[in-house]
């Protein structure tokens, strides 16, 4: 597979965000001298002509598409026209320009959340598009399918070296903490945080506590990335997960022992569960030879002591 050289013009989109930021940490730490970003205001990524100019103007070889509207279960289903338009407009913009561009390679970042609410665990590659969709995040979904879709279409028709990797549920340092809008990890952290400093006797925990998760640190996604990067060059999609699962409730119990909160957990079913299980099968990325090094528990304390050292200036949004 082709080595990428270490002066390659790499564009990571989305930089500032959790997934974008740590790519943007490892490839600089790897010795990648020519990262190019563009912060919001700089590169409004929406808009079409102006990321044609960009790419027309900077010619990278490489595209990281970490750019996306992103957010927990909440979020999804309060603002399905943004999770929609937003990122079939941003991933539309790209991949069309660093095609048009000649960019070497694009990589693609979807999500666990595209295969079907039914489909069997662990979920592999081939279960794409064999069933309805999970209703909590069917419009982030549907974009990130399209995609994926994208990347495979100018493939073929172009021969352009688009790939796709499908991230389970991430966590870790940068991630947005949000109290209604994060994901799960980032969101509880915060809840149990403000429930020790002001002595609340307990902390709601949305749904039943039986729905599970896969959590992968962005660390191990950030090494996968640049290992698919460079190893990776198939039409066909490619999970990148830890490979085992916990329950929510049991997920509950390791926040609030990082976070040393001695109240009661109380699960508010009123609200979704989302699907009940959500587990990669990662067996082709294993075969590859790549393994994920972060435990969970080792994970959310990293986590927690970049929560602390950061609260006061931590993405709200
Ligand atoms: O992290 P989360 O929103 O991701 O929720 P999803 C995971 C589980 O944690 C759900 C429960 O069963 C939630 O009901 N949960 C418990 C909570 N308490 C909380 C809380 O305070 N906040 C949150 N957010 N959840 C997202 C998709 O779904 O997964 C995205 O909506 C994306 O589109 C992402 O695909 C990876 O796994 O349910």
């Amino acid at each position: 597979m082709a080595v990428i050289s270490q002066d390659a013009k790499i564009y990571i989109a989305g930089h500032r965000g959790l997934v974008g930021s740590a790519l943007y940490q490892i490839l600089a730490q790897k010795g990648y001298q020519n990262l190019i970003v563009r912060t919001h205001e700089e590169l409004d990524l929406l808009e079409q002509v102006a990321v044609r100019q960009f790419f027309e103007t900077e010619h990278p070889d490489y595209v990281l598409l970490a750019a996306a509207k992103v957010g927990g279960i909440f979020a999804n289903t309060t603002y399905p026209a943004n999770f929609i338009y937003n990122n079939l407009q941003i991933q539309n913009n790209i991949i069309d320009a660093a095609y048009r561009s000649e960019a070497k390679k694009l990589l693609f970042l979807g999500s666990s959340c595209i295969y079907p609410k039914h489909a069997p665990q662990p979920m592999k590659e081939e279960y794409l598009l064999s069933g309805p969709l999970e209703p909590t995040n069917e419009w982030y979904a549907i974009a990130k399918i399209a995609g994926i879709k994208l990347c495979q279409a100018y493939r073929q028709q172009y021969n352009f070296n688009a790939i796709s990797i499908m991230p389970t549920n991430l966590y870790g340092p940068g991630d947005n903490f949000h109290l209604k809008h994060a994901h799960v990890i980032p969101a509880l952290m915060h809840r149990f945080q403000l429930a020790k400093e002001q002595n609340i006797p307990s902390v709601t925990v949305w749904g039943t506590g039986n729905a599970r998760r896969e959590f992968l640190h962005i660390e191990d996604l950030a090494d996968a990335t640049l290992y698919l990067l460079e190893n990776y060059e198939e039409a066909e999609i490619i999970n990148v997960g830890f490979g085992e699962d916990v329950s929510i409730r049991e997920l509950a119990k390791v926040v609030k022992e990082v976070v040393g909160y001695e109240g009661e957990l109380q699960f508010d079913t009123t609200k979704p569960d989302g699907m009940m299980k959500k587990l990669l099968d990662v067996t082709r990325l294993s075969h590859m030879g790549w393994q994920p090094k972060i435990p969970l528990k080792t994970g959310i304390q990293s986590t927690y002591e970049w929560f602390l050292a950061n609260r006061h200036q931590f993405r709200e949004k």
